[in-house]
């Protein structure tokens, strides 16, 4: 119940247009292990990492995504950006043989960070289905 609330918290904070932590990865505020940028996306490593491999995609501009479920129609450009970043940069770091591409979304998708992002994952084997 605490994390359901803190993940509302957070929600709400960000849908007012609060600077998430990403944000603030962005503006090089804090320091990230960044392994892409261009003009509207970022990637960077995963701080907790769950495979060898584990990065993040994010849009620079978060535009209203604070998650998935806020897209709409004007959102196409962004968001196909960013898988054909998250493949290319999947390729430049060796995952030839395969990955997985996840978007958390909301409380029962476990999202935690209100600024929305591609998990690129691999590097093993994966497994199905996902927790
Ligand atoms: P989620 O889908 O919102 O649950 O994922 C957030 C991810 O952001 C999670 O895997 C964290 O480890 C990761 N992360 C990060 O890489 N750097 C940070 O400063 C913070 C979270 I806060």
């Amino acid at each position: 119940a605490a994390k359901d609330a803190a993940a509302s918290g957070a929600e709400a904070a960000a849908d007012q247009g609060a600077p998430t932590i990403f944000d603030k990865i962005i503006s090089k505020q804090i320091p990230a292990n960044i392994i892409y940028e261009d003009d509207s996306a970022l990637a960077f490593r995963d701080i907790n990492p769950q495979a060898p491999v584990h990065f993040l995609v994010i849009p620079k501009h978060r535009d209203g995504l604070t998650q998935l479920s806020k897209c709409n129609d004007g959102h196409e450009k962004v968001l196909g950006h960013l898988l054909v970043v998250a493949s290319k940069v999947a390729l430049q770091e060796g995952l030839s043989d395969g990955f997985r591409v996840v978007i958390n979304d909301g409380v029962n998708g476990c999202q935690s960070v209100y600024h929305l992002h591609l998990h690129i994952l691999g590097g093993r084997q994966l497994t199905w289905p996902p927790g």
